[in-house]
């Protein structure tokens, strides 16, 4: 079987790793339209040693398509998903727009891929630092129950887009130059520099990015009953996200356990030199498809805590790789029907 695939956001940074993952991935694809905004009308991107057009998204584009891979923000996604599934595609959406939306299913295939077998059409792809995050957690929690979860994040200009990490590039070459850096993406200028991340703030003080860490593994775990507070920052590295995450659990667990736990897990990968302090930095993280683990390590704190540090490619775990292995798994588990085989036959 092969599926007619339309990318949404073909010409963003996550809708360009998005193309280049069905290639090296050798995802099944028949056909590829390539859809973004009138801005990107005739572009051309690469695939498979051809150059694809990019076209303007409209309604006729999703007539004959099997799977839409979104990436084009939440107001685009909540225009053009609907109408994608009323087309008959199965819609895997990058975007916060459905998330918490209890008819469609919030899927990191390492930790909940059946939740994938529910869905009505749509599958939301969970936030960056909330894939990044469960991803590590999940193997620990399975093992023994973690109560809580503290977690800080150190988070790149990718998650903001591909024009925002050329405003850092910009914004770093004009302080290099003497010159006053000026934002037009970010509030505030991020090279050489870091603030609060730049999403809206609830009557608490959170800003969205935390209540997605917060809502979004609750729903992925599917346990409401796990506490867990975030803060999150962004800094000025171009496309990995770090965090220092503190989990409580019901009874201790040594450092140890964990690592042999998690040098097993699915789609993390264990990175420690204690006599080096070479631990998972962003640039080690970049272009990978693992999250990189380290630093784990009793918290002096609290008999029953543990610490460890995590980076993860914002851009492919974070984002684009997840959706495409949620792909694989509704190919893998007959999730997705080829409309174009009832034509054939
Ligand atoms: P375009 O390049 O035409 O603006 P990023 O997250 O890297 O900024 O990328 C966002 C992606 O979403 C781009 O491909 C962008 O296309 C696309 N996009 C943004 N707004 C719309 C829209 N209203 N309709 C279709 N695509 C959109
Ligand atoms: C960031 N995680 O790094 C955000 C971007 O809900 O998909 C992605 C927002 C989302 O800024």
């Amino acid at each position: 079987n092969s599926y007619r695939v339309a990318i949404l956001g073909a010409t963003g940074a996550v809708g360009r790793e998005l193309l280049e993952l069905l290639e090296s991935r050798n995802f099944p694809v028949s056909d590829l339209k390539l859809l973004a905004s009138e801005r990107s009308a005739g572009q051309r991107l690469p695939f498979k040693g051809e150059k694809l057009l990019v076209e303007p998204v409209s309604d006729a584009m999703f007539e004959n398509v099997d799977l839409v891979l979104a990436s084009a923000g939440g107001s685009t996604s909540k225009t053009w998903a609907p109408v994608a599934v009323e087309k008959g595609a199965v819609v895997i959406d990058n975007s916060s727009a459905f998330r918490m939306n209890p008819d469609v299913p919030l899927v990191v295939p390492e930790v909940n891929p059946q939740a994938a077998a529910n869905h009505k059409g749509i599958i939301a792809n969970p936030n960056c630092t909330t894939i990044l995050m469960t991803v590590a957690v999940w193997p620990l929690h399975q093992v023994k129950p973690v109560k809580r979860i503290v977690a800080a994040t150190y988070q790149s200009a990718s998650g903001a887009g591909a024009q925002a990490m050329a405003e850092v590039k910009t914004q770093a070459s004009a302080i290099l130059e003497g010159k006053e850096p000026t934002a037009e993406v970010f509030p505030y200028p991020l090279a050489f520099n870091l603030f609060p991340h730049n999403s809206p703030l609830n009557d608490w003080g959170y800003c969205e990015e935390e209540m997605k860490m917060v809502n979004e593994t609750r729903k992925i775990f599917d346990n409401q009953q796990i506490r867990i507070t975030a803060t999150c920052v962004r800094v000025p590295v171009l496309r990995a996200h770090s965090e220092a995450i503190n989990l409580e659990f019901e009874t201790p667990f040594s450092p140890n356990e964990a690592r042999e736990i998690l040098q097993k897990s699915p789609g993390v990968k264990l990175l420690e030199d204690w006599r080096k302090n070479y631990f998972p930095m962003p640039l080690e993280a970049t272009g990978k498809d693992e999250v990189l683990v380290g630093r784990i390590r009793q918290d002096i704190s609290h008999p029953c805590g543990l610490e460890l540090w995590l980076c993860g490619d914002q851009i492919r775990k974070g984002a684009a790789l997840n959706a495409v292995q949620i792909a694989e798994l509704l190919v893998e588990e007959n999730l997705l029907k080829p409309k174009a085989a009832t034509y054939v036959s």
